[in-house]
Protein backbone atom coordinates (compact mmCIF):
# COMPACT_ATOMS: atom_id res chain seq x y z
CA UNK A 1 0.00 0.00 0.00
CA UNK A 2 1.39 3.83 -0.95
CA UNK A 3 2.36 5.67 1.63
CA UNK A 4 -0.10 8.98 2.99
CA UNK A 5 0.80 11.85 1.58
CA UNK A 6 1.35 14.73 3.42
CA UNK A 7 1.36 18.76 1.26
CA UNK A 8 2.25 21.43 3.45
CA UNK A 9 1.38 24.70 1.91
CA UNK A 10 3.77 27.32 3.25
CA UNK A 11 7.64 26.44 3.99
CA UNK A 12 8.03 28.78 6.87
CA UNK A 13 8.74 28.44 10.65
CA UNK A 14 5.75 26.12 11.25
CA UNK A 15 5.88 24.44 7.78
CA UNK A 16 9.36 23.60 8.89
CA UNK A 17 8.64 21.69 12.07
CA UNK A 18 5.31 20.43 10.55
CA UNK A 19 7.51 18.06 7.79
CA UNK A 20 9.90 17.20 10.80
CA UNK A 21 7.39 15.73 12.96
CA UNK A 22 5.51 14.03 9.99
CA UNK A 23 8.93 12.38 9.02
CA UNK A 24 9.75 11.66 12.94
CA UNK A 25 6.67 10.12 13.13
CA UNK A 26 6.70 8.43 9.84
CA UNK A 27 3.30 9.83 8.84
CA UNK A 28 3.97 9.87 5.59
CA UNK A 29 5.16 11.09 2.27
CA UNK A 30 5.88 14.89 2.57
CA UNK A 31 5.75 17.77 -0.48
CA UNK A 32 6.37 20.95 1.20
CA UNK A 33 4.85 23.67 -1.00
CA UNK A 34 5.71 27.58 -1.04
CA UNK A 35 6.24 30.44 -3.20
CA UNK A 36 9.68 31.44 -2.35
CA UNK A 37 12.57 29.43 -4.77
CA UNK A 38 14.55 27.12 -2.68
CA UNK A 39 13.66 27.48 0.67
CA UNK A 40 10.67 24.65 0.74
CA UNK A 41 13.84 22.10 -1.45
CA UNK A 42 16.08 23.57 0.99
CA UNK A 43 14.24 22.70 4.58
CA UNK A 44 13.20 19.24 3.20
CA UNK A 45 16.44 18.65 1.93
CA UNK A 46 18.03 19.23 5.33
CA UNK A 47 15.20 17.04 6.72
CA UNK A 48 15.56 14.39 4.59
CA UNK A 49 19.40 14.53 5.44
CA UNK A 50 18.47 13.74 9.29
CA UNK A 51 16.44 10.28 8.31
CA UNK A 52 19.87 8.28 8.61
CA UNK A 53 20.31 9.57 12.11
CA UNK A 54 16.95 9.28 12.94
CA UNK A 55 15.70 6.09 11.29
CA UNK A 56 12.64 7.81 9.05
CA UNK A 57 11.40 5.96 5.88
CA UNK A 58 9.30 8.79 4.32
CA UNK A 59 10.29 10.97 0.93
CA UNK A 60 10.18 14.91 1.40
CA UNK A 61 10.46 17.09 -1.25
CA UNK A 62 10.20 20.91 -1.44
CA UNK A 63 8.27 22.34 -4.55
CA UNK A 64 7.16 25.93 -6.01
CA UNK A 65 5.02 24.43 -8.16
CA UNK A 66 1.04 23.03 -6.78
CA UNK A 67 0.84 20.24 -9.20
CA UNK A 68 3.25 18.39 -7.29
CA UNK A 69 0.74 18.22 -4.10
CA UNK A 70 -1.62 15.89 -6.53
CA UNK A 71 -2.82 12.83 -4.29
CA UNK A 72 -2.29 14.38 -0.99
CA UNK A 73 -4.52 12.88 1.35
CA UNK A 74 -4.02 15.56 3.79
CA UNK A 75 -3.24 18.89 2.87
CA UNK A 76 -1.85 21.44 5.95
CA UNK A 77 -1.95 25.16 5.36
CA UNK A 78 0.48 27.72 6.86
CA UNK A 79 0.42 30.05 4.38
CA UNK A 80 0.41 34.05 5.05
CA UNK A 81 2.27 36.37 7.42
CA UNK A 82 2.68 36.22 11.57
CA UNK A 83 2.19 38.98 13.71
CA UNK A 84 4.07 41.29 14.94
CA UNK A 85 4.38 42.28 18.43
CA UNK A 86 1.41 44.68 19.06
CA UNK A 87 -0.72 43.06 16.33
CA UNK A 88 -3.74 41.28 16.63
CA UNK A 89 -4.34 37.88 14.65
CA UNK A 90 -6.82 39.94 13.06
CA UNK A 91 -4.68 42.51 12.12
CA UNK A 92 -3.47 39.76 9.36
CA UNK A 93 -6.73 39.20 7.87
CA UNK A 94 -6.15 41.25 4.34
CA UNK A 95 -2.67 40.54 3.12
CA UNK A 96 -3.51 36.88 4.69
CA UNK A 97 -6.90 36.74 2.67
CA UNK A 98 -5.46 37.20 -0.40
CA UNK A 99 -2.76 34.40 0.24
CA UNK A 100 -5.20 32.00 1.15
CA UNK A 101 -7.30 32.65 -2.15
CA UNK A 102 -4.49 31.84 -4.28
CA UNK A 103 -3.80 28.69 -1.78
CA UNK A 104 -7.06 27.19 -1.81
CA UNK A 105 -7.23 27.37 -5.86
CA UNK A 106 -4.23 25.39 -5.93
CA UNK A 107 -5.68 22.93 -3.45
CA UNK A 108 -8.69 22.72 -4.99
CA UNK A 109 -7.43 22.18 -8.76
CA UNK A 110 -4.75 20.39 -7.73
CA UNK A 111 -6.08 17.87 -4.23
CA UNK A 112 -9.39 17.61 -4.57
CA UNK A 113 -9.99 14.85 -2.41
CA UNK A 114 -8.20 15.65 0.25
CA UNK A 115 -8.65 17.17 3.71
CA UNK A 116 -7.42 20.15 4.89
CA UNK A 117 -6.40 21.74 8.36
CA UNK A 118 -5.95 25.42 7.88
CA UNK A 119 -3.23 27.28 10.33
CA UNK A 120 -2.82 30.82 9.15
CA UNK A 121 -4.58 33.35 10.88
CA UNK A 122 -7.30 35.15 11.31
CA UNK A 123 -7.45 31.47 11.59
CA UNK A 124 -11.91 31.48 12.37
CA UNK A 125 -11.62 33.67 8.80
CA UNK A 126 -9.01 31.81 6.85
CA UNK A 127 -11.16 28.36 7.67
CA UNK A 128 -14.05 29.62 5.97
CA UNK A 129 -12.32 31.28 3.09
CA UNK A 130 -10.29 28.31 2.48
CA UNK A 131 -13.83 26.11 2.88
CA UNK A 132 -15.62 28.84 0.41
CA UNK A 133 -12.92 28.53 -2.66
CA UNK A 134 -12.47 24.99 -2.73
CA UNK A 135 -15.98 24.04 -2.19
CA UNK A 136 -15.05 21.18 -0.12
CA UNK A 137 -17.29 19.96 1.96
CA UNK A 138 -17.21 21.51 5.68
CA UNK A 139 -15.99 17.67 7.10
CA UNK A 140 -13.32 18.30 5.02
CA UNK A 141 -12.08 21.99 5.89
CA UNK A 142 -11.02 22.57 9.14
CA UNK A 143 -8.81 25.04 11.24
CA UNK A 144 -6.22 24.51 13.77
CA UNK A 145 -6.87 26.93 17.32
CA UNK A 146 -8.52 24.52 19.90
CA UNK A 147 -6.00 21.91 20.10
CA UNK A 148 -3.35 24.92 20.67
CA UNK A 149 -5.49 26.89 23.28
CA UNK A 150 -6.25 23.84 25.12
CA UNK A 151 -2.68 22.50 25.40
CA UNK A 152 -1.81 26.33 26.39
CA UNK A 153 -4.51 25.78 29.35
CA UNK A 154 -3.55 22.68 29.80
CA UNK A 155 -0.09 23.22 30.42
CA UNK A 156 -0.45 26.14 32.49
CA UNK A 157 -2.47 23.81 34.97
CA UNK A 158 -0.35 21.08 35.26
CA UNK A 159 2.42 23.68 36.17
CA UNK A 160 0.32 25.31 38.71
CA UNK A 161 -0.11 22.33 40.49
CA UNK A 162 3.26 20.50 40.40
CA UNK A 163 1.13 17.44 38.66
CA UNK A 164 1.92 16.24 35.25
CA UNK A 165 0.92 16.78 31.81
CA UNK A 166 -0.40 13.59 30.96
CA UNK A 167 -3.03 13.79 33.95
CA UNK A 168 -4.23 17.32 32.77
CA UNK A 169 -7.19 17.32 30.48
CA UNK A 170 -8.70 20.94 29.53
CA UNK A 171 -9.95 22.64 26.82
CA UNK A 172 -11.07 25.97 25.34
CA UNK A 173 -14.02 26.35 22.71
CA UNK A 174 -14.68 29.45 20.63
CA UNK A 175 -12.55 31.53 18.33
CA UNK A 176 -8.82 31.37 18.18
CA UNK A 177 -8.67 35.09 19.54
CA UNK A 178 -8.68 37.00 22.68
CA UNK A 179 -12.29 36.00 23.14
CA UNK A 180 -11.70 32.69 23.71
CA UNK A 181 -13.26 30.28 26.11
CA UNK A 182 -11.39 28.36 28.48
CA UNK A 183 -13.61 25.83 29.82
CA UNK A 184 -13.09 26.00 33.64
CA UNK A 185 -15.76 24.26 34.82
CA UNK A 186 -14.18 20.75 32.93
CA UNK A 187 -10.51 21.17 33.55
CA UNK A 188 -9.53 18.69 35.73
CA UNK A 189 -6.75 16.14 36.64
CA UNK A 190 -7.92 12.18 36.30
CA UNK A 191 -11.29 13.75 36.45
CA UNK A 192 -10.56 15.74 39.66
CA UNK A 193 -11.70 19.34 39.26
CA UNK A 194 -8.84 21.73 39.07
CA UNK A 195 -10.90 24.30 41.21
CA UNK A 196 -11.36 21.98 44.03
CA UNK A 197 -7.30 21.20 43.92
CA UNK A 198 -6.96 24.74 43.67
CA UNK A 199 -8.67 25.22 46.61
CA UNK A 200 -6.95 22.76 48.42
CA UNK A 201 -3.51 24.18 47.70
CA UNK A 202 -4.50 27.94 49.01
CA UNK A 203 -6.72 27.14 51.11
CA UNK A 204 -10.02 29.76 49.68
CA UNK A 205 -12.18 29.67 47.25
CA UNK A 206 -11.48 32.97 46.64
CA UNK A 207 -7.51 32.79 45.90
CA UNK A 208 -7.93 29.39 44.12
CA UNK A 209 -10.45 31.88 41.35
CA UNK A 210 -7.94 34.49 41.50
CA UNK A 211 -5.09 31.84 40.74
CA UNK A 212 -7.63 30.30 37.99
CA UNK A 213 -8.44 34.01 36.20
CA UNK A 214 -4.23 34.19 36.20
CA UNK A 215 -4.38 31.15 33.80
CA UNK A 216 -7.63 31.59 31.76
CA UNK A 217 -5.62 35.26 31.26
CA UNK A 218 -2.44 34.19 30.21
CA UNK A 219 -3.99 31.10 27.93
CA UNK A 220 -5.90 33.85 26.21
CA UNK A 221 -2.80 35.97 25.78
CA UNK A 222 -0.62 32.78 25.21
CA UNK A 223 -0.01 33.84 21.71
CA UNK A 224 0.59 37.63 22.10
CA UNK A 225 3.17 36.20 25.10
CA UNK A 226 5.57 34.39 22.62
CA UNK A 227 5.27 37.14 19.95
CA UNK A 228 6.51 39.99 22.55
CA UNK A 229 9.28 37.30 23.77
CA UNK A 230 10.79 36.45 19.93
CA UNK A 231 9.91 39.72 18.43
CA UNK A 232 10.07 38.42 15.13
CA UNK A 233 7.47 35.58 14.44
CA UNK A 234 5.02 33.85 16.19
CA UNK A 235 4.68 30.54 17.80
CA UNK A 236 5.83 27.82 15.65
CA UNK A 237 6.59 24.82 17.74
CA UNK A 238 3.32 24.71 19.52
CA UNK A 239 0.93 25.39 16.36
CA UNK A 240 2.78 22.30 14.51
CA UNK A 241 2.33 19.89 17.10
CA UNK A 242 -0.95 20.57 17.79
CA UNK A 243 -1.76 20.62 13.90
CA UNK A 244 0.14 16.66 13.31
CA UNK A 245 -2.41 15.69 16.42
CA UNK A 246 -4.99 16.76 13.81
CA UNK A 247 -3.85 15.19 10.99
CA UNK A 248 -2.72 12.16 12.72
CA UNK A 249 -5.76 11.47 14.20
CA UNK A 250 -7.61 11.64 10.68
CA UNK A 251 -4.91 9.68 9.03
CA UNK A 252 -5.04 6.86 11.59
CA UNK A 253 -8.93 6.89 11.81
CA UNK A 254 -7.94 7.57 15.94
CA UNK A 255 -11.48 9.30 16.11
CA UNK A 256 -10.00 11.85 19.18
CA UNK A 257 -12.15 14.11 20.02
CA UNK A 258 -10.20 17.46 19.48
CA UNK A 259 -11.30 20.97 20.00
CA UNK A 260 -11.49 21.76 16.39
CA UNK A 261 -12.67 24.73 14.23
CA UNK A 262 -15.52 23.02 12.51
CA UNK A 263 -18.47 24.57 10.44
CA UNK A 264 -21.46 24.74 12.73
CA UNK A 265 -24.98 24.35 11.19
CA UNK A 266 -26.86 24.37 14.25
CA UNK A 267 -24.95 22.85 17.27
CA UNK A 268 -24.25 24.79 20.11
CA UNK A 269 -27.19 27.36 18.55
CA UNK A 270 -24.93 28.54 15.88
CA UNK A 271 -25.56 28.64 12.37
CA UNK A 272 -23.08 28.33 9.17
CA UNK A 273 -19.64 29.36 10.76
CA UNK A 274 -16.46 28.17 11.71
CA UNK A 275 -16.23 28.04 15.49
CA UNK A 276 -14.06 26.52 17.54
CA UNK A 277 -15.86 22.93 18.88
CA UNK A 278 -14.81 19.42 20.33
CA UNK A 279 -15.32 17.16 17.18
CA UNK A 280 -14.58 13.46 16.28
CA UNK A 281 -11.45 13.57 13.95
CA UNK A 282 -11.30 10.12 11.91
CA UNK A 283 -10.80 8.80 8.86
CA UNK A 284 -14.02 11.25 7.51
CA UNK A 285 -12.67 14.33 8.79
CA UNK A 286 -14.62 16.17 11.11
CA UNK A 287 -17.16 12.93 11.84
CA UNK A 288 -19.09 14.23 14.62
CA UNK A 289 -19.49 17.59 16.30
CA UNK A 290 -19.58 16.88 20.46
CA UNK A 291 -22.21 18.83 21.97
CA UNK A 292 -22.67 19.85 25.79
CA UNK A 293 -24.75 21.78 27.74
CA UNK A 294 -22.96 25.12 28.86
CA UNK A 295 -24.08 26.96 31.78
CA UNK A 296 -24.86 30.90 31.35
CA UNK A 297 -21.50 32.27 32.13
CA UNK A 298 -20.31 30.00 29.82
CA UNK A 299 -22.57 30.24 26.77
CA UNK A 300 -22.49 33.96 27.62
CA UNK A 301 -18.58 34.03 26.84
CA UNK A 302 -19.20 31.33 23.96
CA UNK A 303 -21.69 34.26 22.20
CA UNK A 304 -19.27 36.39 22.84
CA UNK A 305 -16.74 34.96 21.00
CA UNK A 306 -18.90 33.25 18.10
CA UNK A 307 -20.24 37.12 18.04
CA UNK A 308 -16.27 38.54 17.21
CA UNK A 309 -15.56 35.79 14.60
CA UNK A 310 -18.91 36.52 12.90
CA UNK A 311 -18.06 40.37 12.78
CA UNK A 312 -14.40 38.97 11.38
CA UNK A 313 -15.91 36.37 9.00
CA UNK A 314 -18.62 39.63 7.68
CA UNK A 315 -16.34 41.72 6.91
CA UNK A 316 -14.60 39.18 3.99
CA UNK A 317 -18.12 39.59 2.59
CA UNK A 318 -18.41 35.87 0.68
O1 LIG B 1 -2.61 28.04 16.14
C1 LIG B 1 -2.61 28.70 15.14
N1 LIG B 1 -3.61 28.60 14.28
C2 LIG B 1 -1.49 29.63 14.86
C3 LIG B 1 -1.44 30.31 13.59
C4 LIG B 1 -0.44 29.79 15.80
C5 LIG B 1 0.65 30.56 15.48
C6 LIG B 1 0.79 31.24 14.19
N2 LIG B 1 -0.32 31.10 13.33
C7 LIG B 1 -0.30 31.66 11.98
O2 LIG B 1 0.27 30.70 11.08
C8 LIG B 1 0.53 32.89 11.75
O3 LIG B 1 -0.14 34.04 12.21
C9 LIG B 1 0.67 32.87 10.23
O4 LIG B 1 -0.48 33.40 9.63
C10 LIG B 1 0.76 31.37 9.91
C11 LIG B 1 2.15 30.88 9.55
O5 LIG B 1 3.04 31.15 10.60
P1 LIG B 1 4.62 30.94 10.41
O6 LIG B 1 5.25 31.31 11.69
O7 LIG B 1 4.91 29.62 9.80
O8 LIG B 1 4.93 32.10 9.33
P2 LIG B 1 6.19 32.22 8.32
O9 LIG B 1 7.40 31.64 8.94
O10 LIG B 1 6.21 33.63 7.87
O11 LIG B 1 5.79 31.28 7.11
C12 LIG B 1 4.78 31.60 6.23
C13 LIG B 1 5.19 31.07 4.88
C14 LIG B 1 6.45 31.76 4.31
O12 LIG B 1 7.44 30.80 4.03
C15 LIG B 1 5.94 32.41 3.02
O13 LIG B 1 6.89 32.41 1.97
C16 LIG B 1 4.74 31.56 2.70
O14 LIG B 1 4.12 31.31 3.95
N3 LIG B 1 3.81 32.17 1.77
C17 LIG B 1 3.14 31.47 0.86
N4 LIG B 1 3.11 30.15 0.62
C18 LIG B 1 2.35 29.74 -0.39
N5 LIG B 1 1.58 30.57 -1.14
C19 LIG B 1 1.57 31.89 -0.90
N6 LIG B 1 0.79 32.70 -1.63
C20 LIG B 1 2.36 32.38 0.14
N7 LIG B 1 2.60 33.61 0.65
C21 LIG B 1 3.49 33.47 1.63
Amino acid sequence: MARPKIALIGGGQIGGVLAQLTALRELGDVVMFDIVEGLPQGKCLDIAEASPVDGFDVELKGTNDYKDIAGANVVIVTAGLPRKPGMSRDDLIEVNSKIMTSVAEGIRDNAPDAFVIVISNPLDAMVTLCQKITGFPPNRVMGQAGVLDSARFAAFIAWELGVSIKDVNAMTLGGHGDTMVPLVRYASVNGIPVMELLERKYGSKEKAKEVMDAMVKRTKGAGGEVVALLKTGSAFYSPASSAIAMAESILKDQKRVLPTCAYLQGEFGVDGYYVGVPCVLGANGVEKIIEFTLDEEEQAMFDNSVNAVKNLVDSLNL
